[in-house]
């Protein structure tokens, strides 16, 4: 169930026909994170991830049919290595309700953890590091656009995100988790 307070922090931008059917410009997702249990923007981990810490997601469909993605934190302790990533449930009570990673190319055997599927093409992967005042931002381009409905969440991991065959996309802990409808459509 989706909450009217969440509701009223995603914006869908300008919409436009193209093309083959409708596009969207983007979404973008400003939260504030909680440890009540429902909230959009949720932390499970308060210690590394405080109640009140800011979070903001942004969806950016290109041109050429790829997709930029950017997350911001703010409010955080300084300094810190966190593994981000697209889920594809949305956040709930637990961590584990958000599923497990967005892929392009569903990899057939899960939990991926091949590097030929569980790598930064193939999903979204947003690994960032706070700096001297809790504040970290990061940035990754795909060459394709999620499928509606199929990527609803970011969580925030308690450490990078590790690349080895049998590990790759493994970043321990879900410390937090903010709801985004990746893929809307207008
Ligand atoms: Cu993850």
């Amino acid at each position: 169930m989706i909450r009217a307070s969440a509701l009223a922090t995603v914006v869908l931008t300008a919409v436009s026909a193209v093309g083959a059917g409708p596009r969207h410009d983007g979404v973008t997702v400003d939260d504030t994170f909680r440890t009540r249990s429902g909230a959009a923007a949720v932390t499970y981990v308060p210690d590394a991830v405080p109640e009140g810490a800011r979070v903001r997601v942004e969806e950016r469909p290109g041109h050429g049919g790829g997709t930029r993605f950017v997350l911001r934190l703010q409010g955080l302790p300084a300094g810190r290595t966190f593994g981000a990533h697209a889920h594809r449930r949305a956040c709930g009570p637990k961590p584990d309700d958000a599923g497990p990673h967005y892929q392009n190319v569903k990899d057939p055997v899960q939990p991926s953890v091949d590097p030929a599927y569980a790598n930064p093409r193939n999903e979204v992967w947003l690994d960032l590091t706070t700096d001297a005042h809790g504040a970290a931002r990061a940035e990754t381009t795909v060459s394709w656009r999620v499928r509606p409905g199929e990527a609803r969440s970011v969580v925030l991991h308690e450490h990078a995100t590790d690349t080895r065959a049998g590990h790759a996309g493994t970043a321990g802990a879900r410390l937090a988790c903010v709801t985004v409808p990746f893929g809307a459509k207008g």
